[in-house]
């Protein structure tokens, strides 16, 4: 009996975090992906009074989310506790090494191996060359982050920086704008660039549930110096911000509906999922499956209601196909947005591809546009560490 109850515990957990692992992919810049009032604009639409049913469900409601709200409240105190980096006590997944690097940097990325946020860093990590640690968060327990306020990932924290002793950045485009500074510019401390990325919190939400996120408003520009200059025009600079800007607003939605179109593309994306993150190692079998085929059962759902919330097409690779359209139109005949080399936009959008490389989605998507040329070089020069230069030679911006 014991077990039986565990083990719908646990198929109700994997279901619900696993739901929210890739549908809060989605929800990045706290924009809540469901409307948040609906549930009450029902009742007080329809609850005029004479209803004692309607009254009692009200009722329920407002017991029901003070009971939520305390769980939660007693939840974010308990992190708040806990809220120090554990240094050595997370052992690395995997370490990555460049002997030639430079920068001295210890940096530990934390992340979930298949997330297209933590594609992004990764790629420009390795394109830079930047030695790192990467440790995988278990999606489920993220029990690896649970030492953290910031509940999402990616994370990257560099020891040795500023008066903790570690620094901690949260959010893809803030790391690559952090790192991307300091590699412009090695002789500003990481700690003191870090200051030109303030957060602030803002509240989302209606009058019922709101909730505050966290918002870094620089999180696109790269801190050049102003005795410096990396030879790039103030426009070409503003077309950088402006295609990383979309590869995170726009691009980012069309893939979830994309690789979970149907119910046996959501498996097989499921699937790869497995094979790269080695479910095989980390789960036992049972819980591979239960994930597998829970997962994409709840996801090619989900994927449906991203679809009409982010107003794609009918036929959603539609929709895929004018994304890597916009892509190459933005190009101008250009070998990368950044010219001859990759900046960051083009790392950005090679992440989130690397993110569905193993999906029908992303094969339809090279054969049915003109993108994969883009995609090749940029691949190339990513595996080739192409930008390496900056972190063997320190003097290089
Ligand atoms: N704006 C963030 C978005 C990060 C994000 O949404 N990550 C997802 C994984 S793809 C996550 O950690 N979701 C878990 C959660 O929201 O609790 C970034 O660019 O890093």
């Amino acid at each position: 009996m014991t077990a039986l109850r565990s083990l719908s515990q646990g198929v109700l957990r994997n279901r619900v975090s696993f739901n929210n692992a890739f549908k809060q992919c989605d929800n990045f810049n706290g924009k809540p992906l469901r409307n948040k009032h609906s549930l009450f604009d029902k009742y007080f639409s329809t609850n005029t009074g004479s209803s004692y049913r309607s009254k009692w469900k009200l009722w329920s409601c407002v017991i029901g989310t003070g009971v939520l709200g305390s769980i939660f409240l007693f939840n974010k105190q308990k992190y708040v506790l806990n809220a120090d980096f554990p240094g050595q006590s997370i052992p690395p997944t995997k370490q990555i090494r460049f002997d030639e690097d430079k920068t001295n940097l210890k940096l530990t990325l934390f992340q979930f191996v298949t997330c297209p946020f933590c594609c992004k860093v990764r790629a420009m990590l390795n394109y830079n060359g930047i030695s790192h640690d990467v440790v995988e968060v278990n999606s489920i327990t993220r029990k690896e982050i649970k030492w953290s306020k910031y509940k999402k990932v990616p994370i990257i924290i560099i020891e040795g920086v500023g008066e903790d002793g570690y620094l901690q950045v949260n959010d893809s485009s803030v790391i690559m704008s952090l790192l991307e500074s300091h590699l412009f510019d090695k002789s500003v401390p990481l700690e003191k660039l870090s200051t030109y990325f303030p957060v602030i919190e803002k509240k989302t939400g209606g009058r019922f549930f709101s909730r505050t996120v966290q918002e870094c408003p620089n999180k696109n520009f790269v801190m050049y110096q102003e005795h410096l200059s990396d030879k790039r025009t103030p426009e070409e600079r503003a077309d950088e911000r402006k295609m990383r800007i979309w590869v995170d607003t726009v691009f980012v939605h069309l893939i979830s509906p994309n690789v979970y179109r149907t119910p046996r593309e959501a498996l097989d994306t499921f699937n790869w999922f497995s094979t790269a993150g080695d479910w095989e190692t980390n789960f036992s079998n049972f819980q591979k499956n239960t994930i597998i085929y829970i997962g994409a059962f709840v996801m090619y759902l989900v994927g449906k209601k991203l679809k009409r919330k982010h107003n794609l097409q009918d036929d959603v690779r539609t929709s895929l196909y004018e994304g890597g359209d916009t892509w190459v139109r933005n190009l101008k005949g250009r070998k990368f947005m950044g010219g001859d080399h990759p900046d960051l936009a083009d790392l950005s959008m090679y992440g989130m591809l690397t993110a569905m490389e193993g999906t029908e989605a992303m094969k339809d998507m090279l054969s049915h546009t003109k993108i994969r040329p883009w995609f090749e070089r940029t691949k190339k020069a990513v595996n080739d560490h192409e930008g390496a230069h900056r972190t063997r030679d320190l003097s290089v911006p």
